[in-house]
């Protein structure tokens, strides 16, 4: 066994110089080498527990479901025509997680390992956030490129994610959920467009896998992200008119907002647009944050029909938000509104009543450093649809159309208190 153990590092440390050297046979000892059975079997479902209870799917259909299972390919026809530079970039994968299922977790390593070539991925970066079992994350360090980082408290999302970035290597940086499956040619799309465009945010198309069964569904390829003025997230049809532009369906669909959970975003420019706000707690209102600040500071975001990643959806959190879980989205989507949206986030507070009186300090002077551009610029350039919502209400009550002059010119929304809250935010 020890010799096998110094083969296998030996291994390690050939790959590490010369990625593109290694025979499919290596690659496949590489994997082979990580138990999966016994990793699998420790924390498994067991007859008469309910299979929900854990982690709000269904942990026994997850477990039967092979960690290499094939998968539809569900891309556009035409996306399989396209052709992508010999030479992109390669990326660190970073997979924060707490608590996760074994089964889940495993499938979305095994899922990218088995279908990204070798020398694209510099590594997988997993940061445990102070899960139950330590093991979850450390036994799967023996599977090629995985690295593990443990917090020693709960941080959340957000903080883990940086504290992956902050450990990350490669130009690139792809952030995936914990219960993902990565679909053929996923990664390559999403490259090439950053290599083009270091200020470009990419996303794939997000399948659905049926939190009961795990079926893998294909998602529509015609959606964007949007949202409301409470900040509340929403996958949006494109209008008419924008897919009669579509000729090409593996175009790029450009993004208000982007759903968080999985996108790829290049180092240096990630690091230059201030990382994340790392006073955000546990999970939410982050993809706001950061997709507001990559419009109004200079980038876009993007979604890219041509790539295709699974995510399982669940009706819920199975973990628990130490201040609630309302609180925790005020909190951070607070501090989205007041440092990004200007007088708009008046219109914020009105949707989210509770949201006044919370604390949520600043990023000011990152936005005034990064010379950012305004919410208004955003809204007429990037999120015309949101803003045209509102222009239709004030125009139904009579209201000027211009946004500074609401509050002097229009009583009739005197009745939703938005004159009040000039005051009191
Ligand atoms: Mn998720």
């Amino acid at each position: 066994p020890s010799r096998q153990l110094a083969a296998t590092r030996v291994i390690l440390f050939l790959t590490a110089l010369t990625d593109f050297q290694i025979s499919d046979a290596e690659w496949e000892d590489m994997l082979e080498g990580f138990d999966e059975r016994s990793y699998l079997s420790a924390r498994r479902w067991k007859p008469g527990d309910d299979p929900y209870t854990l982690y709000a799917f269904n942990q026994r259909e997850s477990e039967r479901i092979p960690s290499d299972r094939a998968l539809r390919d569900t891309r556009h026809y035409r996306c399989t025509t396209l052709h992508y530079d010999s030479e992109l970039p390669s990326t660190s994968i970073i997979i924060t997680f707490h608590n996760e299922a074994r089964s889940t977790l495993l499938r979305t390593i095994k899922s990218v390992l088995n279908r990204t070539p070798v020398h694209l991925i510099y590594e997988i970066i997993l940061v445990d956030d102070f899960s139950d079992d330590e093991s979850d994350c450390q036994l799967l360090t023996k599977l090629p490129k995985v690295k593990c980082f443990r917090n020693n408290k709960r941080e959340g999302l957000i903080r883990s994610r940086v504290r992956g970035t902050d450990a990350a290597r490669a130009k690139v940086l792809t952030f995936l959920d914990s219960h993902c499956e990565v679909n053929k040619d996923w990664l390559p799309p999403l490259l090439q467009r950053i290599k083009e465009d270091p200020s470009r945010v990419v996303s794939p198309v997000i399948d659905i896998i049926n939190m009961d069964t795990f079926a893998y569904v294909a998602a529509s390829a015609d959606l964007r992200g949007g949202f409301d003025w409470s900040l509340h997230f929403k996958w949006e049809q494109l209008s008419p008119e924008q897919r009669a532009r579509r000729t090409d369906p593996t175009q790029p669909i450009k993004t208000p907002i982007i759903a968080g959970g999985l996108f790829v975003i290049d180092r240096a420019w990630f690091n230059h647009l201030g990382k994340y706000d790392t006073a955000m707690d546990i999970w939410g209102g982050e993809n706001f944050e950061i997709s507001f600040r990559v419009w109004q500071c200079g980038g876009s975001l993007e979604i890219l029909p041509c790539s295709r990643v699974g995510h399982v959806f669940r009706k819920k959190h199975p973990y628990v938000f130490p201040e609630g879980n309302a609180n925790t989205y005020i909190k951070n989507t607070r501090r989205t509104a007041e440092v990004w949206m200007d007088d708009f986030r008046l219109f914020y507070y009105s949707a989210r009543p509770a949201a006044r009186g919370k604390s949520y300090g600043d990023r000011v002077e990152l936005r005034k450093k990064l010379n950012c551009k305004s919410f208004k610029w955003y809204l007429d350039n990037v999120y015309p649809e949101l803003n045209t919502l509102y222009m239709a209400y004030l125009a139904t009550h009579k209201c000027i159309t211009s946004f500074t002059n609401v509050c002097i010119h229009c009583r009739h929304l005197e009745m939703f208190g938005k004159q009040q809250w000039l005051r009191d935010v």
